[in-house]
């Protein structure tokens, strides 16, 4: 038999993956609009306390030094209209500026808003605010979910903001990419039941922030499949989302399966935590790694969940 995108997807299906982060970001996008910004405000200060400042780097938000004076500028209002055209993809000059930042830099800006509304000199949320029953029903399912599946809940309501006119030729337009140096060497680590180089060669690549070393471990027709996202394609595209989303990750498996099934393919599923540069240490998301390797030892389908639970990371059997 030989294996298709869509076929390699199911291997190892019995993943109990963290079906609530949709759930619960399906339920903020049923909120109105202020109530998605109100939302947004309380589980930023309750979550953002373990945001590492470090993070954001003050040469990543030099980048972005012209928005941000046109905000500081603006009244009250405008800043609070602003941040209502980001949220409701509206067609204006910032909105469209936004839709071309890469994920972190848009995460490090509403970081920058945060830390201002604190201070005042972004529109805070307004004095008295009464929080509505809606508003409550998602803090509450949120507050549910283990940390690592909070701050993806976070992430994704970020990503969706901004108004992108040509969502297909983002990537290659892209203006503003936020850089992470890392602070320490890679991570040891040793994967228990696994003992496949293109498996830890992965690791290592994506520890050392070397794209083009993990890049070139897949197959020319090779897929990766973020989580909850469809399978991404084509040693360029899987470049290109890399450099935008991998850096600075730091990952830590730590348990394993090996199997070799037909024709020479191989798959291996690897659980363990890893940790973003957003909040480091402070928060290790669970994760397996679902790996089909072709014959000359090449990734040709590697997909990449987060967990339901902890006891998830102890599920190795095929399924
Ligand atoms: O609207 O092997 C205010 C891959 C109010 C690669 C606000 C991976 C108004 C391959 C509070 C100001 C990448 C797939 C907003 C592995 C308002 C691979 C601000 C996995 C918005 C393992 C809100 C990587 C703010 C993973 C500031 C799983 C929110 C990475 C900030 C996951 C939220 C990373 C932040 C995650 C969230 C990072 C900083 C989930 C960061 C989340």
């Amino acid at each position: 038999m030989s294996y298709t995108i869509e076929s390699a997807r199911s291997i190892f299906s019995n993943t109990q993956v963290a079906d609530a982060v949709p759930a619960t970001t399906a339920m903020f996008d049923q909120l109105n609009i202020d109530d998605q910004l109100a939302f947004l405000w309380y589980a930023y200060t309750e979550l953002g306390r373990t945001i590492t400042p470090a993070a954001p780097g003050k040469a990543n938000l030099q980048l972005m030094e012209g928005i941000f004076n046109q905000i500081k500028q603006m009244s009250h209002e405008e800043q609070t209209q602003l941040m209502r055209d980001l949220a409701t993809n509206a067609d204006t000059p910032i909105s469209r500026s936004y839709a071309y930042f890469g994920v972190n830099a848009k995460l490090g800006f509403w970081w920058q808003l945060g830390e201002w509304m604190k201070e005042g000199i972004v529109a805070p949320m307004p004095a008295g605010y009464q929080m509505s029953s809606q508003v409550k029903a998602v803090l509450e399912a949120v507050q549910k979910l283990d940390p690592g599946q909070q701050i993806t809940v976070l992430r994704n309501t970020v990503v969706d903001m901004g108004f992108d006119p040509a969502s297909a030729s983002k990537k290659e337009a892209e203006v503003i990419n936020f850089t992470f140096p890392r602070t320490s060497q890679s991570p040891q680590f040793t994967i228990e039941g696994v003992t496949e180089p293109t498996v830890i060669k992965y690791i290592e690549a994506m520890n050392a922030d070397n794209v083009e070393a993990a890049v070139a471990l897949f197959a020319s027709n090779g897929a990766l499949q973020p989580p909850f996202q469809k399978p991404i394609v084509g040693r360029p595209a899987i470049s290109a989302y890399l450099r935008d989303e991998g850096q600075g990750l730091v990952m830590k498996p730590t348990k394993g399966i090996s199997e070799t099934i037909e024709d020479g393919y191989t798959q291996h599923k690897i659980t363990g935590t890893v940790e973003t540069p957003w909040f480091g240490g402070n928060v290790g998301m669970n994760i397996a790694w679902r790996f089909l390797l072709d014959p000359q030892g090449q990734i040709y389908f590697v997909a990449i969940d987060l967990l339901a639970s902890p006891k998830e990371l102890l599920n190795l059997t095929r399924g």
